[in-house]
């Protein structure tokens, strides 16, 4: 007996009902996208209201296939918060608690200890460590932490990447230490870091940023640095060649104008961090001088040390232009070198000191003060993630981050502009999904199902983008 197959309905194609057809306005973005050219906000604009939101993901993906081609990005690490308590209360944030309320940690250098022993064990890479502003910890705590990471991992002859900080903590570190000046914050803030970099500091992670406008902070994180200094703790930390990632914090009060000036903020400050690096671009007309919002600014961007400065226009979407990437390393029984990197023979010199990845995280409300808002839904995050790839022409990589995206919206991402989704985590406090656990774990395994089913060739990375290859250990492919 031969079974009857029945016929299934074709897939929609772009003309039928359910999908909006061409947005014939995008025509010129796609023209400058095809050339690797500069988007403007008033094309951020456009790519944001526009209902042919799979246009938008195209263009987003045409990007990311010419920078990355089919390899999509994951690694090994864990995400340690050393401590909840935080002198700050974010209307957005639901980690923070006051020193003695029920559910505040501090954790000792024991528990870090014990933490980087698991880590070893299961052969991460990195340690990604954040926490609240504590009102009273001693600077050296800070010190004591980051080098804990590095010499535990190395007594037990491995190398893990401490990526800990975020801007706003540095600049509360150099309030303790009390080098903080508020007529000359540059120098305290490189005091912070050059100290944090000799206890083993390997780079900074992007949180802290929010979104960068006045009028939102105010209303939403009073209190917390603006954007000016969030951009001099990166350009300092670029200066000691340290590299740093950047996020947008988008979905709650503010607005997708909002999301474009950030953007562009973020891309000006990486224009000058590439120039440094030996990158040259073309001053563009009407550059410089020029705020975000069109307005006329004294200097370039807006934070300390750029007055009056050129700063080119660099495009790292324009086929032939080499990424600043490291070359690849052998990771064999969870061991790799921790010598200085040598220098990928096509990108200019010397090849640290530049924001990495951008990481859009959807604003999560519950248990927030902000809990009456609705937060993004799905097309939004999407979406968002995609208008980031296209504005940010000079981030090498877009990271989809998993625990706030999902899984599988972490696929989608895939396919509209991320390289990226970010590693095993295991705990993660900050924000949770669909539940009240901290644990948040997937094993390399599924990470590496997930990239394939969309599509993609999985590549385990460390935190500076090389690549990780294994034979001997737990991950390594053959004990698959
Ligand atoms: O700075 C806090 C954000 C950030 C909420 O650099 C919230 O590789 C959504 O920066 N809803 C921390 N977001 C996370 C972060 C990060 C994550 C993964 C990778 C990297 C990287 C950086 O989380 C905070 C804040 O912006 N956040 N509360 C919330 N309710």
């Amino acid at each position: 007996m031969t079974a009857t197959l029945e016929r299934r309905p074709s897939a929609p194609s772009a003309a039928s009902p359910g999908r909006p057809l061409f947005d014939e306005r995008l025509k010129a973005i796609r023209a400058k996208v095809e050339k690797g050219e500069r988007l403007s906000l008033e094309d951020g604009e456009l790519l944001f209201t526009t209902p042919d939101i799979w246009t938008v993901c195209e263009l987003a993906d045409t990007v990311r296939r010419r920078l990355h081609g089919d390899t999509a990005f994951y690694n090994i690490n864990r995400h340690l918060n050393y401590s909840n308590v935080c002198a700050l209360s974010c209307k957005f944030c639901e980690f923070y608690r006051k020193k003695d309320e029920p559910g505040a940690y501090t954790r000792d250098m024991e528990y870090v200890k014990n933490q980087v022993r698991e880590a070893v064990e299961n052969g991460a890479t990195e340690m990604h460590s954040v926490g609240g502003l504590h009102p009273y910890l001693p600077f050296s705590y800070y010190t004591d932490l980051v080098s804990t990471i590095r010499d535990t991992a190395r007594s037990l002859g491995s190398e893990l990447h401490v990526k800990a900080f975020t801007a706003v903590e540095i600049v509360h570190l150099a309030k303790i230490a009390k080098v903080y000046k508020a007529d000359d914050r540059v120098s305290g803030i490189r005091f912070v870091l050059e100290k944090l970099k000799e206890a083993g500091l390997g780079s900074l992670p992007g949180g802290g940023a929010e979104v960068f406008d006045d009028r939102v902070h105010d209303e939403a994180y009073k209190g917390k640095i603006r954007s000016d200094v969030w951009l001099d703790v990166h350009r300092v930390a670029h200066d000691l060649g340290l590299n740093t990632n950047a996020t947008i914090l988008y979905g709650h009060i503010e607005d997708r104008h909002d999301r474009l000036v950030h953007m562009d903020m973020l891309r000006r400050a990486q224009d000058r961090a590439l120039a440094n690096m030996g990158y040259e671009g073309e001053v563009a007309k009407g550059q410089r001088g020029k705020g975000a919002k069109g307005e006329e600014e004294p200097g370039h961007l807006g934070y300390s040390g750029d007055e009056g400065a050129d700063v080119p226009v660099i495009t790292l979407t324009r086929d032939g232009t080499p990424l600043p990437e490291h070359v690849a390393f052998s990771n064999s029984s969870v061991s790799h070198p921790s010598a200085p990197l040598p220098l990928c023979p096509s990108a200019p010199s010397p090849t640290t000191g530049y924001f990495q990845t951008i990481i859009p995280l959807p604003f999560f409300p519950d248990g927030s003060e902000l809990e009456h808002l609705p937060g993004p839904a799905g097309l939004e995050n999407l979406r968002t993630l995609a208008i980031s790839r296209l504005m940010l022409d000079n981030f090498p990589h877009v990271k989809a981050f998993w625990i706030m995206q999902t899984l599988p919206m972490a696929q989608l991402m895939l396919q509209s502009g991320a390289d990226d989704i970010d590693g095993t985590v295991v705990w993660y406090d900050i924000t949770k999904v669909g539940g009240s656990s901290t644990h948040q774990e997937v094993n390399v395994w599924t990470l590496q199902k997930a990239i394939r089913e969309a599509g993609f060739k999985p590549v385990e990375r460390d935190t500076l983008y090389r690549h990780v290859q294994r034979s001997g250990n737990k991950w390594s492919p053959a004990n698959r």
